[in-house]
């Protein structure tokens, strides 16, 4: 196995201030998300990181499983307690795309783009994704999954055409641990500077970083469907597309994707 993860190996030289106060590693756990939940009801605290080398219960959104096999990927979740109100908390979705992104620009030469919400894309493809959970209850708080492909050789038939890796995109392996700092580094440093200066620089930064905006979009929701074309995120982080009427529609969740041909996660 490439890079073993091992909690005093990530540690070392790891000059966070809260993302990785205590890092716990599994070998294989059914959801890293869930295990975090769990930490808090024990009463972690604050910044702490479970990993877990496969996850047999990976998970994405609305209960879509997460390709997780062994020693390939990082699957990761972060402990937060953020007091903020609850309508800002989906801005941290975009907040840990943010700070993935730039943890994967030291790693790989293509062009790595974000699609709203919760997608890390080179190219077309998915080489990433987010799940943030809220933990209700007497000690409220946060979990922010995060899901990164980076020696995987391939996938299973029905994602094969829409994940890709580093170690694909490269043609050779990365260094997952140094991927792992990377983004433990960059979590920390946009996570305090949401913290300090609310969603607007989040929204900015989100914004240089995808290529969604002026193109034709579909957004799903539920039973219903909408077409136009991607304008901007509002202040809350929700999706403005214009429809084809002429109007703006804003959503803060969905299932979006590119019209362009080939374009599909
Ligand atoms: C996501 O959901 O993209 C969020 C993924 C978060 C995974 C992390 S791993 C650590 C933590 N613990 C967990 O249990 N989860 C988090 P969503 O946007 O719903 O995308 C899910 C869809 O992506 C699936 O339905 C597949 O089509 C596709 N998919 C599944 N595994 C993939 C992979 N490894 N790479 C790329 N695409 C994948």
């Amino acid at each position: 196995m490439t890079n073993e993860l091992q909690p005093d190996k990530i540690k070392d030289n790891l000059s966070t201030l809260l993302i990785g106060s205590e890092i716990l590693v599994a070998k294989e756990v059914d959801s890293t998300n869930d295990w975090a939940k769990q930490e808090l009801e024990r009463g972690a605290a604050q910044g702490l990181v479970v990993l877990a080398e496969s996850q047999t219960a990976g998970r994405g959104r609305h209960g879509r499983a997460w390709v997780s096999p062994p020693g390939q990927g990082l699957y990761l979740s972060v402990l937060l307690t953020p007091q903020v109100e609850r309508d800002h908390l989906p801005l941290l979705t975009l907040m840990a795309g943010v700070a993935a992104a730039r943890a994967l620009r030291g790693f790989i030469k293509a062009p790595l783009g974000l699609k709203w919400p919760n997608d890390l894309l080179v190219g077309p493809r998915k080489v990433g994704g987010v799940l943030l959970e809220f933990c209700p209850g007497p000690r409220p708080g946060v979990v922010l999954g995060i899901g990164l492909n980076v020696n995987n050789p391939g996938f299973p038939d029905d994602i094969e055409n829409i994940a890709t890796s580093l170690r694909i995109e490269n043609g050779a392996p990365a260094d997952r641990l140094a991927l792992l700092r990377a983004l433990l580094g960059c979590l920390d440093e946009e996570y305090e500077s949401f913290l300090l200066g609310g969603g607007e620089a989040i929204i900015g930064k989100w914004s240089e970083l995808t290529s969604m905006f002026g193109q034709p979009v579909s957004v799903v929701q539920g039973p219903h469907l909408w077409e136009g074309t991607a304008l901007r995120l509002d202040e809350g982080g929700r999706l403005v597309i214009r429809t084809g009427d002429g109007r703006e529609q804003v959503f803060d969740s969905g299932e979006v994707t590119l019209s362009r041909a080939g374009r599909e996660p």
